[in-house]
């Protein structure tokens, strides 16, 4: 059960049970004063109170007992079932630990990110229709109000503070817009929305993340030719989460270049590049692999690399400078 079936479920419920009510109400007063209404055969009744005296003989109040009975039967298990219902909202369905995708929302003045736990980064939010979503939010500045009005969704984006919170999507489709703040957070606060796309199922949506870990890598030389030749190997080893190390041959790199699409985790990445033979000189850098990228590595041919160790030098004086001003260290 979404969060949308439980809404409507309680708005479905308090209609038809207040519309009952007022059919019965209504109706029983309108009986009454038919019943009651002043006719021209009206005859003088002796057993009329006179003013200032109690009427007797008007039963037990069984009438009264019964509407009492009947009203709080009906109050209370509205109360109950509702409860029972906002629980449910609050704790999720039972899948929610096992199998839930986790999304981490912050909200900053005036834009939202979304942090899978794949470590993806997209700048919209994209999920499966029908598979629960546990959301985490938070801001980094002021407090805001994540929101999706469609799934019943919003949660405080207060720093400092984590709102969990979770929503079933079950129409596929691209809503423009969808994901709002909803409290004023400051002049960009009417602006402060995004994107939200529900993909058909679970295949769609693995095909989505394959999609988004797709990393190109190109080297080059100086001249930023690419590199054919005189490459051994290159490394990528995630910089946090073990088990996350892949290596490429020279041999891979068609043209200079690498498609690399096995990598499931997304994160800063240490990045070594072996040549082969002397052409060049090693390469040690690091990348933030969070979506789709794009990275060039240019070669440098060991000559000029001696340029910059004689640069290198200098800056090496200074740093000794320093030491010797820092003490110790
Ligand atoms: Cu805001």
């Amino acid at each position: 059960m979404t969060r949308v079936d439980v809404f409507e479920d309680i708005f479905l419920v308090f209609l038809a049970l207040g519309t009952l009510v007022g059919i019965i109400v209504v109706s029983y007063t309108l009986y009454n004063a038919y019943k009651y209404r002043d006719t021209e055969d009206r005859t003088d009744d002796k057993d009329l109170p006179a003013l200032g005296e109690l009427p007797t003989g008007g039963g037990s109040g069984k009438k009264l007992f019964v509407s009492f009975i009947l009203s709080a039967i009906v109050v209370i298990a509205l109360i109950v079932w509702t409860y029972g219902m906002l629980l449910y909202v609050e704790d999720g369905p039972d899948e929610l630990d096992e199998d839930a995708i986790e999304v981490d929302v912050q909200g900053s003045a005036f834009s939202w990110s979304y942090e899978y736990d794949n470590g993806l980064e997209p700048n919209e939010l994209v999920v499966p229709a029908d598979e629960p979503v546990q959301i985490s939010v938070t801001s980094t500045d002021v407090w805001h109000t994540f929101g999706i009005s469609q799934e019943r969704v919003k949660a405080d984006a207060i720093p400092g503070e984590h709102d969990e919170t979770w929503f079933i999507a079950e129409d596929p489709g691209e809503y423009e817009n969808a994901i709002e703040c909803f409290e004023l957070c400051g002049a960009g606060h009417s602006s402060m929305d995004d994107d939200f796309r529900v993909l058909e199922d679970q295949e769609a949506y693995e095909e989505w993340v394959d999609e988004q870990f797709t990393l190109d890598i190109t080297l080059e030389d100086e001249d930023e030719e690419p590199v054919t030749e005189g490459v051994d190997e290159l490394t990528l080893v995630h910089q946090e989460e073990e088990g996350h190390e892949y290596a490429y041959d020279g041999d891979e790199f068609e043209n200079g270049s690498i498609t690399i699409n096995e990598i499931d985790q997304g994160g800063d990445y240490d990045v070594e590049i072996t040549p082969e033979g002397d052409e060049f000189e090693p390469v040690e850098e690091s990348i933030v692999f969070t979506g789709p990228s794009d990275e060039t590595f240019t070669l440098e041919s060991p000559e000029d690399e001696e340029d910059d160790e004689e640069n290198n030098e200098d800056e090496g004086d200074d740093e000794t400078d320093n030491d010797e001003e820092g003490g110790e260290n």
